[in-house]
């Protein structure tokens, strides 16, 4: 038996995390003998916030919810950049054979979709500061894994949850807790504590915000881990924060008076993209928490725009199977009718962007680590900001 309200894996690739209209449509399918043959493209006409930009995450879990299933799948890659209105994923088959996967395929790419573009959004916007995802707590435990993948995925250097970073092949990055300097009784004893148990490939990031005034507890810090001090984090409470930025540069201008400039910052506490523009001259490192754990998602939705072969769409939509066309040297993006021929730009092909992802519910396509999809995610958001 089960002791948490979520689904297994199981329930899951069975089709019965699922809105029951689907199932009802598919009894009525059968009842009638009725089986036709649909695309159905995935697609955000809109994003969240009037972005211009989305990544694409949670292909890779797709694939897997699929494999085995009657359809053919075109799809963009994982962490690809794509625009509102643009079809990212495509699915071919007849439709009472996987119809009732939508609600699942779409939770899928909605959710960390939505999670890796804001986390995107923060890594653009902190340059080359550290940006670590410490928004774990914010979801239920059983999705910090997803939620932590999407969010390295889209550009954070680091992940709180021994999970998470398990799945992920990565080490653990945190600092310490206010409990352990509460319990210690004395913000400098906890400092000392932790330098004494903790390995030493564990980076001493002392958090000064607990009892006194930043400035005096990083002093503290500073003081009595010498050299072996890696950085200070404030996660200053909102009653006290008033302003954040001149506590930040009394912090950083009294740590490099007394010849401890090596010490680097941390900040953390409702940490969101415009905090981070406002303070990453002063800062080293950023914890985001709920910006990024519960980033509005992306409101894909998958319509059937084809039945029989004949294009057909609800209103509202564009009917028939399309591709969508990158051009990497320019950043111009086109999309056309599936078959059309490649379309020309700075001087040659454009790249197609829906390649094929399963064929009959076989993968056909090489799913990459982590780690590669996000070196690959990190040089485009590079080249997009050049
Ligand atoms: C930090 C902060 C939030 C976490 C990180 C994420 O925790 O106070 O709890 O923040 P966000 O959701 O506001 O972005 P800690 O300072 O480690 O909190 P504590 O020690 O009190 O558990």
């Amino acid at each position: 038996m089960k002791i948490f309200h979520t689904a297994t894996d199981e329930e899951i690739k069975n089709g019965e995390v699922t809105d029951v209209y689907f199932i009802r449509t598919i009894e009525i399918l059968r009842a009638k003998g009725i089986k036709k043959r649909v695309v159905m493209e995935v697609k955000a006409n809109s994003l969240p916030n009037g972005y211009e930009w989305a990544l694409l995450v949670g292909v890779e879990e797709v694939s897997r919810l699929l494999e085995g299933v009657p359809v053919d799948v075109w799809s963009m890659e994982e962490g690809e950049i794509f625009k509102g209105g643009e079809p990212v994923m495509v699915l071919e088959g007849e439709y009472t054979q996987f119809g009732h996967y939508e609600t699942a395929i779409l939770g899928m790419l909605c959710q960390a979709s939505g999670v890796a573009t804001k986390s995107a959004r923060c890594k653009m916007a902190a340059g080359d500061k550290i940006i670590l995802s410490f928004g774990a707590r914010r979801m239920h435990p059983s999705l910090a894994p997803m939620i932590d993948r999407a969010a390295y995925i889209g550009g954070c250097d680091g992940i709180s949850v021994i999970k998470s970073a398990q799945m992920l092949g990565l080490k653990p990055s945190g600092t310490m807790p206010h409990s352990l300097i509460l319990i210690m009784g004395e913000p400098v004893r906890a400092f000392l504590a932790f330098d004494e148990v903790m390995p030493e490939d564990v980076k001493r990031v002392c958090l000064v915000d607990t009892l006194y005034d930043e400035k005096q507890e990083a002093i503290a810090a500073a003081e009595a881990l010498g050299k072996r001090l890696f950085g200070v984090r404030l996660d200053t409470p909102e009653s006290r924060r008033g302003n954040i930025k001149e506590i930040l540069k009394e912090v950083r201008w009294e740590l490099d008076l007394r010849g401890y400039d090596y010490v680097k910052i941390y900040l953390s506490g409702g940490v969101d993209e415009k905090e981070i523009e406002e303070t990453k001259e002063l800062v080293d490192a950023f914890g985001v928490g709920t910006a990024i754990s519960n980033a509005p998602t992306i409101n894909f939705a998958m319509d059937i725009v084809e039945v029989e072969g004949k294009p057909f769409a609800k209103r509202g939509k564009l009917a028939g199977k399309k591709q969508v066309w990158a051009c990497r040297e320019c950043g111009n993006r086109k999309i056309t009718r599936f078959d059309a021929p490649p379309p020309i730009c700075c001087q040659r092909e454009m790249e197609p962007l829906l390649k094929p992802l399963l064929k009959e519910g076989k993968l056909v396509r090489e799913l990459y680590s982590p780690e590669e999809i996000r070196s690959r995610v990190l040089t485009r958001l590079k080249s997009m900001k050049s």
